[in-house]
């Protein structure tokens, strides 16, 4: 019998507590740190809607099985109104602009509000999947890491270089001549769309690069109830990582944020840690890259050949020419103790093994590299023996 119900009804057992409730307030089931539910509690709060809130609890095991015991698409939001139960931030928006607010922030005319809707649609499916899944979480939340560290690296790469095509698309079509994003008027679509977006602040990101993106970001939040919706994201937002910072300035090719590293720098110091930025020449001074480097120049400023062949044509032979130079160097070293581990150039061995500490302690191994060869200085590690060179 109650499978029979379950098939017809699928969310029914949401109910199951109805008859024990002496009152009929749309009930709101939330995580407060999503950004979807988010979006559907501030619109509750702005247009004074009665509700009740209710947190799920994610972390707590017993607390989420029986959350998606109730719940078939096992996901907040949820609301239950009566015996509606809407799930997916937009329905649930649509509902109760339809129901409660008689369309309150989506605009005047159905050409409006249909552009409204369908930028919701846009911001909960396409945007908040990027922003969050592939780039915020993965970055800042344990929970949505992938195990594998390399293919979470390229998770997030990937989820940056969408982010920044969004953000393209943010900047230079819909803010380029309106004031938000659905037209002139503001909408619950500004609200969502910013609240999507603020998640990839946890990691530091810098959005000046995006000026319109940027004065429209502070002008949203400073909507009636941004504050109070917004606390448990304020919390995660300090959570700055100085790889993060590094990797998204580097990406956005933006000049790296002082405020961000002294935010960053702050925030390791709050934690007992104190982190020291130190400028660092990198190639200065190595030989090799000196004289490429001046090569390089050089070559700038020689006559262009008209020669019909494509550059890649002189790839192959002029990479074993250079090749041919190194491993003659190189067959010289015979007392570099490197040299009986890689005696002939090629490529990197990366090794078999998926696990990377496990190859490192075993190439550190094979190449007596330990602490035992390393010696204490002031407090540091340093290298006992002179760097060698190798190819
Ligand atoms: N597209 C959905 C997204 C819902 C969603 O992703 N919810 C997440 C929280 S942000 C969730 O409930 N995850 C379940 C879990 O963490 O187990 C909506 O707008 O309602």
């Amino acid at each position: 019998m109650a499978s029979t119900r379950r098939q017809s009804c699928p969310q029914w057992t949401l109910f199951a507590d109805k008859n024990t409730r002496s009152d009929d307030t749309p009930r709101v089931y939330i995580v407060r740190l999503s950004a979807p539910c988010r979006a559907v509690w501030m619109y509750m709060l702005q247009h004074s809607i009665p509700h009740t809130v209710i947190d799920v609890d994610f972390t707590d095991g017993e607390h989420a099985k029986e959350f998606k015991g109730r719940v078939p698409h096992e996901e907040v939001p949820v609301l239950v109104d009566g015996e509606v139960v809407v799930f997916q931030s937009p329905a649930i928006l649509c509902y109760l602009a339809k129901h409660y607010t008689n369309h309150l922030g989506f605009g005047l005319t159905t050409k409006d509000q249909m552009n409204v809707e369908s930028l919701l649609s846009w911001a909960n499916a396409d945007f908040h999947r990027v922003v969050g899944y592939s780039y915020a979480y993965p970055t800042a939340l344990d929970k949505y890491r992938l195990p594998d560290e390399e293919a979470n690296e390229i998770l997030v790469e990937h989820g940056l270089s969408q982010l920044a095509r969004h953000l393209e698309r943010l900047e230079k079509n819909y803010l380029k001549s309106q004031k938000f994003i659905a037209g002139d008027f503001p909408s619950v679509a500004d609200s969502f769309v910013a609240t999507v977006l603020v998640q990839a602040e946890w990691t530091g990101l810098d959005l000046k690069m995006y000026p319109r993106v940027t004065k429209w970001l502070t002008k949203v939040k400073k909507v009636p109830y941004w504050s109070q919706v917004h606390m448990e994201h304020d919390h995660v937002s300090h959570n700055y990582n100085l790889t993060n910072v590094l990797r998204a300035s580097l990406f956005f090719e933006a000049p790296l944020s002082i405020v961000n590293f002294k935010d960053a720098q702050q925030f390791s110091k709050k934690k007992g840690k104190l982190v020291v930025f130190l400028w660092c020449p990198s190639y200065v001074g190595i030989l090799g890259d000196e004289v490429a480097d001046r090569l390089t120049k050089q070559a700038l400023v020689m006559p262009v050949t008209d020669l019909p062949l494509s550059h890649s044509d002189f790839k192959y032979p002029i990479c074993s020419i250079v090749k041919s130079f190194w491993q003659s160097e190189w067959d010289d070293e015979t007392e570099n103790k490197l040299h009986s581990v890689q005696p002939v150039i090629s490529e990197r061995n990366k090794g078999i093994r998926k696990d990377r500490r496990e190859e490192i302690v075993l190439t550190s191994a094979r190449i007596g590299h330990s602490h035992l060869t390393v010696i204490s200085c002031e407090g540091r590690w340093i290298h006992s023996a002179s760097p060698v060179r190798t190819p």
